[in-house]
């Protein structure tokens, strides 16, 4: 059947203490300036664009263990949450959201919870990140979101300062990873210990695309059909793609793969968030590659 069109709230984040690089903070106008505006529209969408958030700057932000940036993380994801969460007298943003973002998965997240209840997740990602940060290697807190979002973590997590606000609203059997190739041993462990599906990409290879995404909606869709929250990051698809990322692991996703995640849960009728690049985004709001039908063109006449 036909993708629907829905309307579409872009929220820039343009920020990079999640991690050590820098660069990652021009993304959302980089991608607003690939015209993705004007390109929704053309093919149907209301888009309505929220501008960029700004971000606390703090000073005194001092590692906790080793743990980086701790305030500022906590700081960022609470206005994205504050962004995504419907003001109050209005039921919805828009139908669905895009936030270009690479390490504000906790406030997109939990702000689309805060929205729509119960939700499920697609983590698209060569990393798991569900480190908590008493198992993380690098401090880095781009890899451990996931670990202050599962209900099942609650216990494993200390309060990092500036994270107080963040209430667990995921469940374990709610959350489908696609394209795992860089997984940390403790990551591993948690992902076995909590029964988490997870597509890597083995099975990429054993399945192939399509039966990875249908046997990912019939595993969520399961019992009460939930809306589902995309959480796509780039480094998913193969770095010969998309080199542009601060965490390259070569094998991943062709570009068609990649592709193919997006157009098949846009046809499902929920999908919704997103943090990617232009063609992806494109592809989560209903554009497909065979073409996609104006059912008011007429052909013209020689
Ligand atoms: B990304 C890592 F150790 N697991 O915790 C970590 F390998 O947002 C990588 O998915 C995290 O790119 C990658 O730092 C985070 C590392
Ligand atoms: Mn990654
Ligand atoms: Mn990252
Ligand atoms: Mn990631």
């Amino acid at each position: 059947h036909h993708p629907h069109r829905p309307s579409v709230g872009l929220i820039g984040a343009p920020f990079c203490k999640g991690q050590p690089r820098g660069g990652v903070e021009g993304g959302p106008d980089l991608i607003r300036g690939a015209r993705l505006v004007e390109r929704l529209q053309a093919g149907g969408c209301a888009v309505k664009d929220y501008g960029n958030l700004q971000f606390e700057e703090f000073a005194d932000d001092e590692p906790v263990g080793v743990v980086k940036n701790a305030k500022a993380v906590g700081s960022a994801n609470q206005s994205c949450r504050r962004r995504c969460t419907p003001k109050e007298g209005r039921t919805h943003l828009c139908d669905h959201v895009a936030v270009s973002v690479l390490s504000l998965a906790i406030g997109s997240i939990h702000g689309h919870a805060a929205a729509v209840g119960e939700l499920s997740v697609v983590w698209v990602d060569a990393h798991a990140d569900i480190n908590t940060p008493m198992t993380t290697e690098t401090g880095n807190l781009h890899g451990q979101p996931m670990s202050f979002l599962l209900r099942e973590l609650r216990s494993k997590t200390p309060t990092l300062p500036n994270f107080s606000w963040i209430k667990p609203c995921v469940s374990a059997k709610n959350l489908v990873y696609i394209g795992l190739r860089d997984v940390d041993p403790a990551e591993h462990f948690i992902l076995k210990l909590l029964g988490v599906k997870a597509f890597s990409m083995t099975e990429v290879d054993q399945l192939g695309i399509s039966r990875v995404m249908e046997q990912t909606c019939d595993y969520l869709c399961d019992k009460v059909q939930k809306p589902i929250h995309l959480s796509y990051d780039v480094d998913a698809v193969d770095p010969s793609v998309t080199p542009a990322t601060g965490t390259p692991v070569i094998g991943g996703l062709t570009y068609r793969e990649g592709l193919y995640v997006t157009e098949y849960l846009c046809q499902t009728g929920d999908p919704v968030h997103v943090g990617t690049a232009v063609d992806l985004l494109l592809g989560c709001f209903g554009r497909q590659r065979e073409g996609n039908h104006a059912p008011d063109y007429q052909l013209p006449l020689p």
